[in-house]
């Protein structure tokens, strides 16, 4: 097959619904539930079949022992060949390749029957060269056999969140009158926090995606500047698709998909909130291929009910 054909084959006419369940590493059973059963990856799997999802994200252990022969799901896998736990939270975020190398995890994809391979690359991370070099590699060796790749792109530095406080220390340091007038616009805010000695030697797109941040009420890594800047990330390292969160409206999202070019776009998760259908429209509005979620599906008491509410935004009613 080749990585157009295996495109098709989990972007049905340019659209994408995948059912992501890798969260049992990342996050840990945290997420798990009994009553509804959502430990269990074949309770996911036949949630992916039923419900018509265009792939499932597993990790290599569970595409080993739940989807590879002699099982027979229609959904096409999507193997996530890199992951980390949330246990160790004291430095930048680094999620190794699960293999030696890049050929290996191609190796072992073609062997569980997967028709595309899944990567997160936390971008902003000091270990960031790492995963965009495990990254690049995993591309041409997938590209090669026919596969495309997807790439979770997840900006991410613990020193982040301390120059939001930062900010918002400088905002209180400078009065109430100050600081309303510096709020009045990003690039207000931006050229003010400039004063602000722990922003001295911030990136351009830090300082704006700080004060996006503040103006949003939102983490940087979901601000506009941010998000657009994952999209073409993802897109200059040969992505096929990228997986990014949403950054808050149409038109920002709209950009995001522009900066990705060819590499079509796909929002990860979603608001664990009653706007999270809301926020799918929005992202097939701006342009957006679809989207790749997982507890909003499988920890809903009637996970078949919200995927074929999903599909009927994404194919208007199509499929
Ligand atoms: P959800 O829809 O469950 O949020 O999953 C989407 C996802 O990208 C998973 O693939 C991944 O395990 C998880 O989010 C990562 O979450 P976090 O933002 O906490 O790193």
């Amino acid at each position: 097959m080749s990585v157009e054909d295996a495109l098709e084959k989990i972007m049905p006419g340019g659209r994408a619904l995948f059912l992501a369940y890798d969260q049992g590493m990342e996050h840990g059973p945290r997420g798990f539930d009994p009553k509804v059963g959502n430990e269990n990856p074949e309770m996911i799997l036949k949630v992916a079949d039923k419900g018509k999802f265009t792939g499932v994200v597993l990790l290599p252990g569970d595409a080993k022992k739940y989807y590879d022969a002699p099982y027979a799901w229609e959904t096409p896998l999507i193997l996530k060949v890199n992951s980390k736990s949330e246990l160790y939270q004291g430095d930048d975020p680094y999620s190794p390749l699960l293999f030696e190398k890049a050929e290996d995890a191609v190796d072992f994809a073609d062997g569980v029957g997967a028709t595309a391979l899944g990567y997160t690359i936390y971008l902003g991370s000091k270990f960031e060269y790492r995963m965009t070099r495990e990254f690049s590699s995993l591309v041409r060796e997938a590209h090669d056999r026919g596969l495309p790749v997807i790439a979770w792109v997840y900006p991410r530095s613990i020193a982040w969140s301390f120059l939001t406080q930062d900010a918002k220390r400088f905002l209180s340091y400078i009065g109430e009158r100050e600081a309303e007038k510096l709020l009045e616009s990003v690039s207000q805010l931006r050229e003010g926090l400039k004063e602000g000695t722990a922003f001295k030697g911030q990136s351009p797109s830090i300082m704006t995606a700080v004060s996006e941040a503040l103006l949003r009420d939102c983490s940087i890594e979901e601000t506009p500047t941010i998000v657009a800047y994952a999209a073409s990330a993802a897109a200059r390292l040969g992505a096929d698709i990228a997986k990014i969160k949403y950054s808050g409206d149409v038109e920002s999202f709209r950009w995001a998909v522009r900066c990705a070019g060819r590499t079509r776009v796909v929002m990860s998760g979603g608001p664990k909130s009653g706007k999270f259908l809301d926020q799918v429209k929005e992202v097939i509005q701006a342009g957006a291929a679809g989207l790749a979620v997982g507890r909003n599906v499988w920890q809903d008491p009637k996970p078949l009910e919200v995927a074929k509410a999903l599909r009927e935004i994404i194919w208007g009613g199509a499929r």
